[in-house]
């Protein structure tokens, strides 16, 4: 099969494209084709849940189909970009199915992000079209995407639930587009015509990135299929299952990982619920029977102390939980089988492409103290030295991956591909790992200048260009400091100019959230300092101010700024 040349993205070479092929790992099908065989063998089976909502399999390819033709009909071309930014509720998994059936490329931005991100993101992708819950959260998200509509010259519509705005004339109601089909098989054969490239991009995703503003991720037909497939083996997923969606869906772990669209393949059910709280979770893994859920350490932190609070039976059903996105404590690691009744499966994966998991069946020590491996024979791992040296089993260093769901750069991002990957393919997450002798990996910490609070990534970089927008600030060095629930958060270290007021917290995080950014990245504590501490190079030495907030957190009587 030809190759399309999508500018912007990094294709495999072709030596190892045919290879992947030839082997079968990428089937050279679009993600619909598949999922709607699926679809095909159980047309009344409930596929997706969302509170008194109960979609069967046939209704939510019909709605899919019918919402394809709609969006082309709209103007829209495959290839096209539409930011999606929903929360968890059916609507977002109609509109993902029916981008995929159409070829039109969803762009996964995540519920929190703000104008700031926002404009990036529709910027970078030239997204033709934004798709929102009208109101979130308490916040206006119909109003941003029409501010977002007037500045970005691409943007053309404005795809919001309710009833379109009286905005202006780019409104398209998002419930017209996503209602039931008029004529069923007449939709369903447009929709089986388009089949879009299985090579094309089946969707952006958006990376924890550490440098400034968040890259795109390309994610292929072939190679997102690839990833479903492998962790739904290792979850051992079946149409019995049913998959509990709390983490906000536009992360690649509750996506894929093997999350919605990995539980839809398998013919299972997704439940969709708005957020993760333990009380309105267990209510609905006890109704819904829910055997499969994942959550990031912070929030099974709160599931396995709930549980122990009220007691009772409600996680019965709950046959796996996945936990990932930042490093489960081993000690929380082992309540969580005595507390939940369910087999803990750690994952450490990247919206990049590489997926470890344990197994289910792996022995208990290796399910609660390691992060697990590739979820893929094809998947590659090296871990190097700083010299780029590889390094034997035991030893930490740098991971660095290639593999058949690991693409091989950002999109339209050449300069920091060069840092990114090895010139032979390479991705370097920038994780510190061991490889033990049986396989497994352990995340022992980051070489990259980022801040994993409980699981949503900040670049460093990206916090400490908003902080020189204060006037009065010197210097700043943004770095993680440990937190008992999410991990870590975000502690900024400021250096004051000579004679200007210093700032408290609440004013930096005032020039944040006048800038409209992501409130995850609103700092959670401030140190003023007389000067940085540097390195023998005379870099920021962050490795100083990370132990010194460490210490400064486990002596708190000093005078200090703090969020909480
Ligand atoms: C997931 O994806 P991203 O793209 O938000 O973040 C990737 C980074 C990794 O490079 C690593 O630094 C960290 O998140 N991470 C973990 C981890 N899982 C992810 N660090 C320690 N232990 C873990 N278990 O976070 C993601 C994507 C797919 C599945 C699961 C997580």
């Amino acid at each position: 099969m030809s190759h399309p040349t999508h500018e912007g993205t990094v294709p495999w070479p072709d030596d190892v494209a045919a290879d992947y092929r030839a082997k079968g790992f990428w089937l050279d099908q679009p993600i619909g084709d598949l999922l709607w065989q699926t679809a095909d063998l159980r047309p009344e089976d409930v596929a997706l849940v969302d509170g008194h909502i109960r979609m069967p399999y046939a209704e939510l390819t019909d709605r899919a189909d019918a919402a394809a033709g709609r969006l082309l009909a709209l103007g829209l071309e495959p290839d096209d970009r539409v930011l999606v930014q929903m929360p968890n509720e059916w609507q977002f998994v109609v509109l993902t199915l029916a981008c995929l059936r159409a070829g039109v490329i969803p762009v996964m931005a995540l519920p929190a992000h703000r104008r700031h991100e926002l404009t990036h993101l529709a910027g970078l992708s030239e997204a033709r079209a934004v798709a929102v819950r009208q109101v979130s959260r308490g916040f206006d998200h119909e109003q941003l995407a029409h501010d977002l509509a007037t500045e970005s010259p691409d943007m053309q519509w404005v795809l919001a639930t309710g009833e379109p705005g009286e905005l202006d004339p780019r409104s398209v109601s998002l419930d017209q587009i996503l209602a039931p089909g008029v004529d069923r098989r007449a939709e369903r054969a447009a929709a089986d015509g388009l089949r879009p490239h299985p090579d094309s991009p089946a969707c952006f995703l958006i990376s924890g990135g550490t440098t400034g503003l968040p890259k795109l991720i390309t994610r292929t037909h072939n190679d997102y299929i690839c990833n479903l497939r492998a962790t739904a083996a290792t979850a051992a997923m079946t149409e019995a299952d049913v998959y509990l969606g709390t983490l906000p869906s536009s992360h690649n772990f509750p996506l894929a990982c093997p999350g919605i669209l990995g539980t839809l393949l398998t013919g299972g059910r997704v439940v969709m619920l708005p957020s993760p709280e333990p009380s309105r979770a267990f209510a609905t893994i006890e109704q819904e029977g829910v055997t499969v859920a994942a959550a990031v350490p912070a929030v099974a932190q709160r599931w396995i102390e709930y549980q122990q609070e009220h007691g009772g039976t409600q996680t019965r059903s709950l046959r796996v939980l996945q936990v990932g996105g930042s490093r489960l404590p081993d000690e929380y690691a082992v309540r969580i089988a005595p507390a939940l009744g369910a087999t803990l499966q750690q994952v450490f994966g990247m919206a990049e492409g590489l997926i470890n998991t344990t197994r289910l069946d792996d022995p208990i020590e290796v399910i609660t103290t390691t992060q697990g491996r590739p979820v893929h024979e094809a998947d590659e791992v090296r871990i190097l030295d700083p010299a780029g040296v590889d390094l034997p089993d035991g030893e930490p260093g740098s991971i660095y991956t290639r593999g058949p769901y690991t693409p091989r750069g950002y999109y339209r991002a050449p300069e920091h591909n060069e840092r990114a990957f090895l010139p032979d393919g390479w991705y370097g997450s920038g994780d510190i790992v061991v490889r033990r002798p049986d396989g497994n990996l352990v995340v022992q910490g980051r070489d990259k200048d980022m801040i994993n609070r409980g699981g949503e990534k900040i670049s460093a970089e990206e916090v400490e260009d908003l902080l020189y927008r204060i006037e009065a600030v010197e210097m700043v060095a943004a770095v993680s400091m440990p937190d008992p629930v999410l991990g870590e958060r975000l502690c900024v270290y400021v250096v004051v100019k000579g004679g200007r007021p210093v700032p408290t917290l609440e004013e930096v995080r005032a020039v944040f959230a006048a800038a409209e950014v992501a409130a995850f990245k609103y700092p959670d504590r401030l140190e003023i300092l007389g000067q940085l501490p540097l390195t023998k190079v005379g870099k920021i030495d962050k490795r100083a101010l990370r132990q010194d907030i460490a210490t400064r957190l486990a002596h708190p009587n000093s005078t200090q700024e703090s969020a909480r």
